[in-house]
C-alpha cells in the first residue's frame, strides 16, 4: 500500500547523447513511477558518436541482480545489452520476477539497430541472444530494422505495406512473446506504430518529420513503459508514446538542434502526463 509502480530498467548508461538510461529515468520519474536502473554498460557517449569509451558490465550483473532477489517489480524494461553473455542473467531475472509475481510485465525493447544498420557494438551473436530473450517477454518494441533482423527478413526501408507489417508481427509473435509493437513504419508523411496482440492489430498514426534523431526508440519505449506501469492498456500506451514523440520531434526541429544531439525532450517532460 502506498507504493509507486516500480520498474527495473535494464539498459546502458551513456554519459552524452540522449538515450537508454538518461532517457528512461526522467520519463519514468516524471510520471510518478519508481525507476531502478540495471546498467549493462557504461559509455562516455552513445555509439553514434566517434571515439566513445565503452565499459561492458557483464561481470557486474550477476551479483547486482542476485541482491535484488527479495525485491518485487511491477515491470521489467530491458533495452541495450552490453554483450552476449548478459542474456542468461537477464533471462534468469525475468524468470525469477515472474515466479514471484505473475503480473510482472516484461517489456523488451529489442535495441539492435536503426535505418537498416546495426549499432556499433552489436554483433550477430548479440542479435541472436536478443532473439532468444524475445520468448520471455510480454511485449517487444522493435523498429522496422530490428523486426527484419529478428525474423531474418531482407530489409528494404522503413516503409511497409500493412500485409508486410502483419507478416513481420506474426513471425515475431511466433518467437514466443505476448504482444508486438512495430515502431516507426513510414507511410508518406506519417509514421505508424503497429500493435499486434493475439492475431489482432491496430495502427496508431502520427505526423512524420523527415529527420532521424538518435534515441527516438528509447524515448518511445520509455513513455510506453511509464504509461503501462501507470495502468494504461497497450494500444492506449502506444498512442500516448506516439503523440508525445511527435510533439517532441516537432519541438526539436523548431529549435534547429543537430540530429546527433537527439530529441530535446527535457522542455516537454512536464507536459507528459497530459498525454496519458
Ligand atoms: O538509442 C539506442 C542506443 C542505446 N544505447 C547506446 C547506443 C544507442 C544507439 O546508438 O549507442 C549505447
Amino acid at each position: 500500500m502506498g507504493c509507486l509502480p516500480r520498474v527495473a530498467c535494464i539498459n546502458d548508461l551513456s554519459g552524452y547523447g540522449r538515450c537508454s538510461l538518461t532517457t528512461a529515468l526522467p520519463v519514468l520519474s516524471v510520471l510518478g513511477v519508481q525507476a531502478c536502473p540495471v546498467p549493462t554498460a557504461v559509455l562516455s557517449k552513445h555509439t553514434g558518436f566517434s571515439g566513445y569509451a565503452f565499459t561492458d558490465l557483464t561481470d557486474v550483473l550477476p551479483a547486482y541482480l542476485k541482491s535484488w532477489a527479495d525485491l518485487h517489480f511491477d515491470m521489467i524494461y530491458s533495452g541495450f545489452l552490453g554483450a552476449e553473455g548478459q542474456m542468461n542473467v537477464v533471462r534468469d531475472f525475468f524468470l525469477t520476477q515472474k515466479q514471484q509475481n505473475s503480473n510482472c510485465t516484461i517489456l523488451l525493447d529489442t535495441v539492435m539497430g536503426d535505418d537498416g544498420r546495426l549499432y556499433d557494438t552489436y554483433t550477430p551473436s548479440l542479435c541472436n541472444a536478443m532473439r532468444q530473450l524475445v520468448a520471455y517477454a510480454d511485449i517487444i518494441t522493435p523498429n522496422v530494422t530490428e523486426a527484419c533482423l529478428l525474423t531474418d527478413t531482407p530489409y528494404h526501408g522503413e516503409a511497409l505495406h500493412t500485409a508486410e507489417a502483419v507478416q513481420l508481427a506474426r513471425q515475431l509473435a511466433a518467437l514466443g512473446c505476448g504482444a508486438v509493437v512495430i515502431t516507426g513504419i513510414v507511410r508518406e508523411d506519417m509514421i505508424c506504430n503497429m500493435t499486434y496482440i493475439n492475431g489482432e492489430y491496430t495502427f496508431d498514426t502520427v505526423h512524420r518529420t523527415k529527420c532521424l534523431f538518435s534515441g527516438t526508440g528509447d524515448l518511445f519505449a520509455s513513455v510506453l513503459c511509464a504509461a503501462l506501469a501507470r495502468g494504461s492498456r497497450l494500444p492506449d500506451a502506444v498512442q500516448t508514446a506516439g503523440s508525445f514523440l511527435s510533439a517532441v520531434t516537432q519541438h526539436t526541429l523548431q529549435r534547429g538542434a543537430p540530429a546527433e544531439e537527439g530529441l530535446l525532450f527535457e522542455p516537454l517532460l512536464c507536459t507528459l502526463e497530459e498525454y496519458l
